[in-house]
């Protein structure tokens, strides 16, 4: 498959700090495509299903709250390679140690608690998450 969809988010720390017109603007200076686009606040149900994959780690509790705790811009972005590309913008998940200089989390986040954005891990994921997220697409 050559074309991919990923989920992207900006979560409740970018919409607050107005970034989501540059996170918007580096999806398109990379070259991809907005597929949906939607600004909303997510239920606490909807938060435990996107982020199944971490139930009964030590910071799952502080993650429900912070990804529910106000509006969130969720996209479906589609291109070559989206999910890793996202991934690649985005920069790793600890915006210090892992995110590098020109990614989203390495030039504007500070603590992996809230880095900004979200994108699918893989094709499985993209598939699951753009189903919770976005059923009618
Ligand atoms: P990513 O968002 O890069 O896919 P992930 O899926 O491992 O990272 O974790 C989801 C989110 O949970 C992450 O963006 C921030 C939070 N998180 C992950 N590990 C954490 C930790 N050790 N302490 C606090 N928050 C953490
Ligand atoms: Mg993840």
């Amino acid at each position: 498959r050559v074309t991919e969809r990923t989920l992207v988010l900006v979560k409740p720390d970018g919409v607050e700090r107005k970034l989501v017109g540059e996170v918007i603007s580096r999806i398109e200076r990379k070259g991809l495509d907005i597929v949906a686009m939607d600004l909303r606040t997510v239920e606490r149900d909807l938060a435990a299903q996107h982020y199944a994959e971490h139930d009964g780690k030590p910071f799952f509790s502080s993650l429900l709250e912070f990804i529910t705790s106000g509006p969130v811009l969720a996209a479906v972005v589609e291109g070559p390679r989206a999910i890793a590309a996202w991934r690649q913008v985005a920069g790793g998940t600890d915006p210090v140690e892992k995110a590098t200089p020109g990614s989203i989390r390495g030039d504007l986040a500070l603590e992996t608690g809230s880095n900004l954005v979200h994108g699918s891990d893989s094709p499985e994921s993209a598939d699951r998450e753009i189903k919770l997220w976005f059923p009618s697409l």
